[in-house]
């Protein structure tokens, strides 16, 4: 089989996805995601000016040799862009020959390890009372996990919190929005929020908090302290993880389990954490990460350590990331959790799919390969819109992580 044709499709059904489709001569063809949040188009030229020329012609079945060609080849290593390209081939490789072999991507990757993926949602609102009704909401349409986030008293506007009641989309179009930051005023409230989390549903339910890179360790190491006695599954990116060893001083305070890595593109971003247990979950996801081939591998590695997946799936992953990581949920042995941000109707409509969620859980499908499908003539009704993350500032207007 060889590799004849590869093209990249951009499009923005609500918000914008950049998709790879590769096809062979055997008239199978393989679909991979090539998102990057905030900065789609450069994606979109590594692949169209860089990647594509040099994969005409290969061997679709030899995604370890594509991939260390893509890697080691372009001598510039890992990065964002990069990785995310390098993803969109492999996914696309790894979808041809699940369909070529008539047998869904789970199969590829250690068979069944598991009946269905226990998935979290994301609850917020802006304050407690109307974050913790919609986490009765996410209950009551079957959610075992919630992440919860709520307003912070004294700050107009945070991380993770809808404008509009309902779905929170961080990127918008025009310049980056601005958010206010103070540590003292969120370190203040969370604990709170949790307390009466607890306090009205019980032990019974998964409870998740993002702190989205924002606080030092020490700050990370207190509020993982005061959040102990209700159990959190986990606390999400509690400091900025390009300094690894930050992560010792959370450790040394708190028993909290951690999760990060959905900014990582590289098991070399997650080293130190992993082979030091630092962290408890990787959130490094096969889009941002490079792909099947070396989120694998990444994978066997932390289940040395006793650390487990936790892919990120916000809804700027499309349905394809969605797809392969059901598939990769599915079949390892060390996985721990899935993030669904449920997308749009036109999103659901433009990338047709076999998964599905029933009861707090989600399955791949038993479709072969992703089980997911590009629907070119309505995606092209939705043209590319230039959209960019927030940024945050502190009160005296410091810039800070958002
Ligand atoms: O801010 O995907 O856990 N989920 C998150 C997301 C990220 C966005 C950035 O593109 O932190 O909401
Ligand atoms: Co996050």
């Amino acid at each position: 089989m060889k590799i004849t044709n590869a093209k990249v499709n951009v499009t923005c059904p609500g918000r914008n996805f950049v998709t790879l489709k590769v096809e062979t001569d055997e008239g199978i063809y393989g679909l991979g995601d090539a998102t990057l949040n905030g900065r789609e188009l450069s994606v979109a030229s590594y692949l169209q000016d860089h990647i594509l020329p040099c994969i005409i012609g290969r061997d679709p079945f030899q995604t370890e040799d594509i991939w260390q060609y893509l890697y080691r080849g372009a001598y510039w290593r890992r990065g964002p862009v990069t990785m995310s390209a390098i993803a969109a081939i492999d996914v696309a490789l790894w979808d041809i020959k699940g369909k070529a072999l008539n047998t869904p991507l789970y199969n590829l990757l250690g068979g069944k390890s598991r009946e269905g993926v226990l998935v979290y949602g994301h609850a917020n609102g802006k304050d407690t009372d109307s974050a913790l009704e919609d986490v009765a909401r996410h209950i009551d349409a079957g959610y075992k996990a919630v992440r919860v986030q709520s307003g912070i008293p004294g700050l107009a506007s945070t991380y993770g919190i809808a404008k509009n009641a309902g779905r929170y989309e961080p990127a918008e179009r025009g310049l980056p929005s601005e958010h206010a930051w103070s540590s003292e005023l969120y370190l203040r409230h969370v604990p709170t929020l949790f307390a009466r989390a607890r306090e009205t549903f019980g032990e019974g339910l998964h409870l998740l908090h993002d702190c989205h890179h924002r606080l030092t360790p020490i700050e990370a190491g207190r509020l993982g302290k005061e959040l102990e006695p209700f159990h959190l599954f986990w606390m999400e990116d509690p400091t900025p993880a390009e300094l690894q060893d930050g992560f010792k001083i959370i450790r040394d305070h708190t028993t909290t389990p951690i999760s990060v890595g959905e900014v990582f593109n590289s098991i070399w971003d997650a080293h130190d954490l992993i082979r030091n247990q630092w962290i408890d979950y990787l959130r490094m996801t096969i889009v941002h990460g490079g792909g099947i081939t070396p989120l694998r591998k990444a994978a066997d590695f932390a289940s040395l350590y006793h650390v487990r997946t936790g892919f990120h799936g916000a809804t700027d992953l499309s349905p394809v990331t969605m797809a392969a990581a059901l598939h990769f949920d599915t079949a390892i042995h060390n996985f721990g959790i899935q993030e669904l941000m449920p997308h749009t109707e036109e999103t659901d409509q433009v990338f047709p799919h076999q998964y599905s969620f029933k009861d707090g859980m989600m399955y791949p499908g038993d479709a072969p390969g992703l089980g997911v499908a590009l629907d070119e003539k309505l995606a092209a009704k939705f043209e590319y819109q230039r959209a960019y993350l927030p940024i945050n500032r502190k009160l005296d207007g410091t810039l800070t992580d958002w």
